[in-house]
């Protein structure tokens, strides 16, 4: 997959270009990261990217023209026009099924903005999608948009090995993962529960599964009615809520 970025801090996606398994992604092909500073697109003196607010108020804003020079430019090169993410506090909060709606994508534009918010019109023009990652405040749209890069880029193909893509099944059908546990069997007191020492793999196996279930449940019981429980997955929740109450 190709990403194109339009950031004023192209710097900070290093973050994501040179750490762990999105590096590996960039390495092995299967990812790219392309910033476009819209500086390099501005005119004038100072190519400035940011002028005051019509209105008045306080903070400035993203003019549309260098923007969409920056678009441009992007198209060009790319030779189609992939969709313009617009990553921003309005947007919509930027959910599982999103991502892997992304990562079928041969590629897409993500736009991080600064300062209080950019030209509307160049919105209007540009913009497909407009995701938030939560209910915060952060700076600027670049976090946000290394984390679409993150989660998008660990559904495309050949990204992540069988450990690490076994794991992610537990996230995307819906429920919260198990404990782990390593080594010392005792740490403060507190020991590793016996089946996982015990090594009989089908209880290790219903154990496991018993304890996303009651997670789920304890701390986000919507998820459950979402996700379409089988009759083993029916019986271990009842099991764990029984020996949640007995305690
Ligand atoms: C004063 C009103 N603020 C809007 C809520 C101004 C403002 C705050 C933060 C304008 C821009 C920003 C920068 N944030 C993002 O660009 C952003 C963001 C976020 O702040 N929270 C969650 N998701 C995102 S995605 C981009």
């Amino acid at each position: 997959m190709r990403v194109d970025v339009i950031t004023i801090f192209p710097d900070m996606f290093q973050a994501v270009t040179n750490y762990g398994i999105t590096r590996r992604a960039v390495e092995q092909g299967r990812l790219s990261v392309h910033c476009w500073n819209p500086r390099d697109f501005a005119k004038g003196r100072y190519r400035a990217v940011d002028d005051r607010p019509y209105g008045g108020g306080p903070g400035m804003v993203m003019m549309a023209a260098p923007l969409a020079a920056t678009m441009k430019a992007i198209r060009r090169r790319v030779g189609s026009e992939p969709p313009l993410i617009y990553l921003s506090p309005q947007g919509q909060t930027l959910q599982h099924n999103a991502v892997l709606g992304l990562s079928a994508r041969q590629g897409m534009v993500l736009l991080a903005g600064r300062y209080e918010g950019i030209d509307e019109r160049f919105l209007d023009r540009y913009v497909d999608n407009e995701y938030s990652i939560g209910d915060y405040v952060i700076s600027g749209g670049e976090l946000a948009a290394m984390v679409v890069i993150d989660a998008v880029s660990r559904y495309l193909p050949g990204v992540l090995g069988n450990a690490e893509s076994a794991l992610q099944d537990s996230f995307a059908n819906g429920l919260f993962d198990c404990p782990h546990y390593t080594r010392p069997e005792e740490f403060e007191g507190l020991r590793v529960p016996q089946v996982l020492l015990r090594g009989n793999h089908e209880d290790i196996r219903r154990w496991r599964v018993k304890q996303s279930l009651g997670r789920t449940w304890l701390r986000q019981p919507e998820l459950l009615k979402s996700a379409k429980l089988n009759g083993e997955q029916k019986a271990l929740l009842e099991e764990f809520k029984v020996e949640h109450k007995q305690e």
